[in-house]
């Protein structure tokens, strides 16, 4: 059983995809909803659609032997077709018929925006909607990371949670320093209806070199982009279980980064995930990555001989 309930909504699987992954217009998105996905999130959403950074802006990255492999690079710059068009996908979506929640992201260029899109979002009164707030885009020319400022992450989740009302997430950066889970984490406890935190954005601003052709491996900011895939795995590990552990009593973590089979998945839930988004893989093989993963997930659970997901959610066993 790889069932899942996300602040307070049930999911029949614990797997949906990335935000960014696979579903910036209807036709990716229809392609999730007819997948083994548990679940869909849309692409981050700006008050304006947006074009987006320079081309080519992902690369997969070889592990020396599988393109891909080792993980990739991206810097997208919040491409996005204006929360508008998410909202009116929110608004005609079937949670019943469809047997799945619908996650919304939305990524507000200023507070102000942010203000308008999550009120639009709460007087539309969409049951089996779930906004996950994006605290961590890495690839906007010009906009430092809002999850790097504990300040102000706390006055903008001060303005949005009241009018927000029901349960809801942020997506957070990569961190990598205790100091700053516990920091974090004390601001995420204060908010009642924060219920959960999606661990980890890229690991933001890596540099991807050909070596054959000495060029960047894309085109935006000098090559700069958010790292994704196998190489974040550890990083994701962390975050997730620093997060688990200091969480008040209710609140969630959704594990993303470095999924590539069951075995991934599996170690998300043992540090503590009660949801697992897929990024560079799901890029790179399309939406029958979740019928995999959950057979390899089953499968490791079974040989394990647990039952749910409850069963070993968040047991890591420390030495
Ligand atoms: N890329 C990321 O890695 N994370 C985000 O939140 C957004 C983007 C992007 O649009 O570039």
């Amino acid at each position: 059983d790889l069932s899942t309930v996300i602040a307070g909504v049930p999911l029949s699987n614990v797997f949906f995809n990335a935000a960014g992954a696979w579903c910036q217009r209807e036709d990716e998105l229809q392609a999730l909803l007819d997948s083994g996905a548990g679940s869909l999130i849309t692409k981050s959403a700006t008050y304006e659609a947006r074009e987006g950074n320079p081309t080519p802006r992902y690369a997969p990255l070889a592990d020396g032997v599988i393109s891909g492999g080792g993980g990739s690079i991206s810097s997208i710059g919040l491409a996005n077709e204006g929360y508008k068009y998410y909202l009116n996908y929110a608004r005609q979506f079937d949670v019943t018929r469809h047997g799945k929640p619908l996650f919304i992201s939305l990524s507000g260029l200023s507070l102000a925006d942010s203000v308008k899109m999550v009120t639009a979002f709460a007087q539309a009164e969409l049951s089996g909607c779930i906004l996950e707030i994006n605290f961590s885009c890495p690839n906007v020319p010009g906009k430092p990371q809002l999850g790097y400022d504990m300040n102000a992450m706390d006055t903008t989740l001060a303005t949005l949670a009241p009018l927000i009302e029901k349960p809801f997430g942020i997506k957070l950066p990569p961190y990598f320093d205790m100091a700053h889970f516990d920091q974090v984490a004390a601001v995420v406890n204060k908010y009642d209806n924060l219920a959960f935190v999606t661990c980890i954005n890229s690991v933001g601003n890596g540099l991807a070199i050909d070596l054959d052709t000495e060029r960047a491996m894309i085109k935006p900011k000098n090559g700069f982009g958010g790292l994704g895939g196998r190489m974040i795995l550890n990083t994701a590990l962390a975050n997730v279980n620093a997060f688990y552990r200091r969480l008040a009593p209710g609140k969630q973590v959704i594990g993303v980064g470095g999924v590539v089979s069951g075995k991934e998945a599996f170690l998300h839930i043992l540090a503590g995930a009660s949801a697992i988004q897929i990024g560079t893989q799901l890029m790179e093989e399309g939406p029958p990555v979740f019928d995999r993963v959950k057979r390899e997930l089953e499968s490791i659970m079974e040989k394990k001989g647990y039952n749910s997901v409850e069963e070993f959610r968040g047991k890591v066993k420390t030495l």
